[in-house]
């Protein structure tokens, strides 16, 4: 008899979800043969049967003759199958790296900042590249004090605990005595936080309160609002596939579906329902429109509104014309919003002969738009309009934190225990407040304007979501006195330019020789690794020992040992170590390691995981994981804000006045002359920070409106080089050329219009740059609209001028929300678009086009080192 085919040597448990901040999901079970990743597997939730199934407390819904239960296993989604194509890109940085013409010691005439991304980089020791930068840290201390050092490090990315994939270098920065924070924004949730936080509260980020919503929709709602919102794409970053699994569940009970998008994106195309096209960021004139219809036929609760509401008389008077002498009729809206009047009619009305619920993961392009406070504000009106809270309505955030596992507020059944890392976490602290700070979106503004102590950069709100909205009231300044403006970067998040607002500001920024010297940390050769002066190799979490929860998106919620999977890519270390080394050189090393091994520090994650009483050590490691029960009182929470429904003056929310503020007397009083975020909602056109609307004069030259989605395909930056999804029509299309374009979704006869066919190279333009894209022309866009997904690799053509990645944050608004507002706008913006002419381009910009690229994964690092070979 033949022997069996060896399948693997060993099996590891990891979870490869991308929301970092030490959150884990999408856990796995990963099969090594000969050293080697060869597959990976959904997580079963009695791995290696150590435990009996009962003992979790398996949960389950029963209504309307179905029964939604608890799997057995993880639903992972294809980012964990290809993950492997990650940890073996050709784009992995080997070892250290220094740019060939970059010199420490901050003269400008040996850092030639004019030359970062386009000057090569030479292959350095470890040694070397700590000495260097550890005598470069001194230096900022002695000739600027330690806050010229600016610590980049706060998004998204591998989740990991001990080797933090963000924010390791602050806690040496704090050893240290003190640097610059970049503070992330409150990215994603843009206007929930900054509109409407401040009608309804909702702490953390003013979204729903989302206990228990699961099973009430499940019971009572009758219809869905898929508003700004694809569950079937934006879940997978760290959801799986458990949403699409319970949006499946939904159209089983027979909800109603209802999408609301300028495209027909992934949900609508697999789910029944209508899809209401609406052109990008004019949802606040639909909004206002169906407020229109509901107050002029009687369509809605009064009464409610009396008793739970203030200052609604300012929004009835404002939509009846009261305010501006323009009534916001149907008609009206149809003309802005391009969604025909009897449609908007016959929604309002389907929606208030229903109970109604809206979905979302955090809202869509709308939410990251000029204003977005507006739309975010109104939607929270409409819903009050309805009866808020009453069984079966409100908002049901999809987003994966909020289904299942993670808060004492998630949708789905609660769990017993919330596990923790704390007691082995390294990445970003976001509840520290630093002496100095930056907003996220003020950054190229921050490093190119000329402030001083006299002089300052100035904004509102500490901008991270975890405070109250009085925060928002709260002026902060850069530099603050006695401290130093920033000359050095360090990052470990090197993505800014394709994911931010202002791209191209921020490659100005990153060139200007105020930065003496950026260090960058990194996996993979991309993005803002272009400009770095020095790059040390971060290795990814296939490499790494850890101790790690999932909290996001499984069914329970566990806490796992994650073994090393395979040994480090060419010279790769984690995070931690990287910044381990620079401590060393520092005389620092022991201090911050406190001294632990790593075996310790999975002993200490265990200790304060919360799990101790539970399962012991031994058992811990030798399971290798612990699942947590579902509390046994899971159902007697009250769903949503069924209590304020009940009865507001017993159950207040966190307003100061307790009931929604439809009219905010905070706002009033705080910021009497903001014309921008006035004290209520309503549509928002154009005004003094942006002009983006296609009735604002810059639409003659840039007649369409940009949305930039968050990619199917990717995590924002991560992913974009896996061959197997760049297959896809939809995540890449190939030139003629073979280069990989990424996708701009153009409407048929708008493509028509333009002489531009499926498959043609195509500019997106504006004032702001330009980036190419493969035209995908199609139906599933309305006419007016683009799209092209945010997150693409930047490949300059000409800096701060074009790119042929399709790098789309390079062109969107530098400016932030609104005056007092300094979130992100990064979609519902104007361009142009028209075919492109590629000889043209090859003939401007030869060197960029001559660019070694690879067919299967783009852009490529080999042509940017110069010299020493991978070991
Ligand atoms: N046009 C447009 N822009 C947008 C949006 C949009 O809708 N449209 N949405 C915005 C939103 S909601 C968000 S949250 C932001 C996301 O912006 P970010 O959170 O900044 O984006 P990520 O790509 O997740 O970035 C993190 C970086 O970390 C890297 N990384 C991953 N793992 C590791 C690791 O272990 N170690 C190190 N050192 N690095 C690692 C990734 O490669 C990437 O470079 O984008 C925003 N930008
Ligand atoms: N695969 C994948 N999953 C992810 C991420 C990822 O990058 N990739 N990112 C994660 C993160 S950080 C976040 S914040 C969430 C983001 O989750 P979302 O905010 O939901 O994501 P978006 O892709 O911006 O928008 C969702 C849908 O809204 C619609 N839309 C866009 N603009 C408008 C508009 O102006 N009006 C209306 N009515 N609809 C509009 C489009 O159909 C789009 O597909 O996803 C998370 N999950
Ligand atoms: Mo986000």
């Amino acid at each position: 008899m033949s022997e069996p085919i060896k399948i693997k040597d060993k099996t590891v448990l990891k979870g490869l979800g991308f929301d970092s901040f030490g959150q884990g999901s999408n856990s796995c079970e990963v099969d090594v043969l000969d050293g080697k990743i060869v597959r990976t597997r959904p997580f079963h939730y009695n791995y290696k049967n150590a435990y009996d199934p009962m003992e979790k407390n398996p949960w389950k819904i029963e209504a309307r003759g179905h029964t939604l239960v608890a799997k057995e296993e993880s639903l992972l989604c294809p980012f964990e199958l290809a993950y492997k194509l990650r940890a073996y890109s050709p784009n992995r940085i080997p070892f250290p790296l220094k740019r060939v013409d970059w010199e420490p010691g901050g003269d400008p005439e040996k850092i030639n900042a004019e030359n970062r991304g386009i000057s090569k980089f030479v292959r350095i020791s470890w040694d070397e590249a700590t000495t260097i930068i550890a005598n470069e840290i001194r230096r900022m201390e002695s000739q600027y004090g330690l806050t010229a050092i600016l610590a980049q490090c706060d998004g998204h990315g591998e989740t990991k605990s001990i080797h933090g994939p963000h924010g390791c270098q602050t806690h040496l920065l704090q050893l240290l005595g003190n640097y610059t924070q970049q503070i992330r924004t409150p990215d994603s949730w843009e206007g929930w936080v900054w509109g409407a936080k401040h009608v309804w509260a909702q702490f953390p980020v003013g979204q729903q309160r989302q206990v228990n919503m699961l099973k009430d929709i499940c019971e009572h709602s009758e219809m869905m609002l898929y508003w700004g919102s694809d569950p079937e794409a934006m879940c997978w970053g760290w959801g799986g596939q458990t949403a699409s699994h319970i949006a499946y569940h939904f159209d089983k009970l027979g909800i109603k579906n209802v999408f609301v998008s300028p495209d027909f994106n992934y949900t609508a195309a697999a789910h029944p329902g209508k899809w209401i096209p609406v052109l990008p960021n004019t949802d606040s004139a639909l909004q206002c429109a169906i407020a229109y219809t509901w107050i002029t036929e009687g369509l809605y609760d009064r009464e409610y509104i009396d008793t739970h509401s203030i200052g609604f008389e300012w929004f009835e008077s404002y939509v009846m014309g009261g305010i501006d002498d323009v009534i916001k009729t149907p008609k009206w809206a149809e003309e802005i919003c391009g969604v025909p009047a009897r449609i908007i009619k016959a929604f309002a009305r389907d929606w208030a002969a229903h109970v109604t619920v809206i979905s979302h993961c955090n809202g869509g392009g709308y939410i990251r738009s000029a204003y977005s406070h507006e739309p975010a504000r109104l939607e929270v009106v409409l819903l009050a309009m309805q009866g808020l809270g009453k069984p079966g309505s409100g908002q049901f955030i999809y987003f994966q934190w909020q289904l299942f596992g993670m808060q004492s507020t998630n949708a789905g059944p609660r769990s017993s225990i919330i596990p923790s890392i704390e007691g082995c976490y390294h990445g970003i602290d976001q509840a520290f407040i630093p002496e100095s700070f930056i907003p996220k979106t003020l950054i190229p503004k921050a490093i190119l304007g000329d402030w001083s102590e006299e002089n300052p950069l100035k904004w509102h709100s500490f901008t991270h979501c975890s405070l109250p909205a009085s925060d928002q009231f709260d002026e902060y300044q850069y530099p603050v006195p006695g401290a130093s403006p920033i000359h050095m970067i360090w990052t470990d998040t090197p993505c800014w330019t394709t994911c931010w607002n202002g791209g191209n500001e921020m490659i100005e920024a990153a060139r200007s020789s105020k930065i003496e010297f950026i260090l960058a940390q990194h996996p993979w050769f991309e993005n803002d690794c272009l400009f770095a002066d020095i790059l040390l190799p971060v290795n990814t979490k296939f490499e790494e020992e850890d101790f790690a929860d999932d909290l996001l998106n499984g069914f329970y919620n566990h806490i796992f040992y994650e073994a090393p999977a395979i040994e480090p890519i060419g010279e790769s270390k984690s995070d931690w170590e990287c910044v381990l080394e620079v401590a060393k050189k520092l005389g620092v090393y022991d201090e911050l390691s406190e001294g632990l091994t790593y075996e310790d520090l999975i002993y200490r994650g265990w200790e304060k995981s919360r799990c101790a009483d539970n399962v012991s050590y031994e058992d811990f490691r030798k399971n290798e994981y612990y699942v947590i029960p579902t509390a046994e009182d899971w159902e007697e929470d009250e769903p949503g804000l069924h209590a304020f429904w009940r009865d507001p003056q017993n159950n207040p929310l966190d307003t100061p006045s307790g009931l929604l503020e439809i009219y905010s007397p905070s706002l009033a009083y705080n910021f009497p002359d903001d014309e921008e975020r006035l004290p209520y909602p309503r549509y928002m056109g154009d005004g003094e920070s942006h002009q983006e609307s296609r009735f604002s004069p810059r639409a003659k030259d840039y007649p369409y409106v940009m949305m930039s989605n968050h990619p199917r395909w990717r995590v924002h930056a991560n992913m974009d080089d896996v061959p197997w999804f760049q297959e896809i029509e939809t995540s890449k299309v190939h030139g003629d050329d073979g280069y990989p374009y990424e996708p701009v979704w153009i409407n048929s006869a708008d493509a028509v219009e333009l002489g531009i066919e499926d498959g043609d190279i195509v500019e997106i333009h504006n004032e702001r740059g330009m980036v190419l894209g493969g035209a995908y022309v199609t139906e599933r866009i309305m006419r007016g609209a683009v799209n092209q997904d945010h997150g693409a690799r930047l490949d300059p053509l000409e800096f701060g001028v074009a790119d042929r990645g399709g790098a789309n944050n390079i062109i969107c608004p530098t400016n932030v929300t609104s005056k007092h507002c300094a979130g992100e706008v990064t979609n519902g913006f104007l361009v142009g678009l028209k075919k492109a002419n590629m000889d043209e381009l090859r003939a401007r910009y030869p060197e960029a086009f001559e660019r070694k690229f690879d067919a299967a994964t783009g852009m490529v690092i080999s042509d940017w080192v110069i010299e020493g070979d991978e070991e």
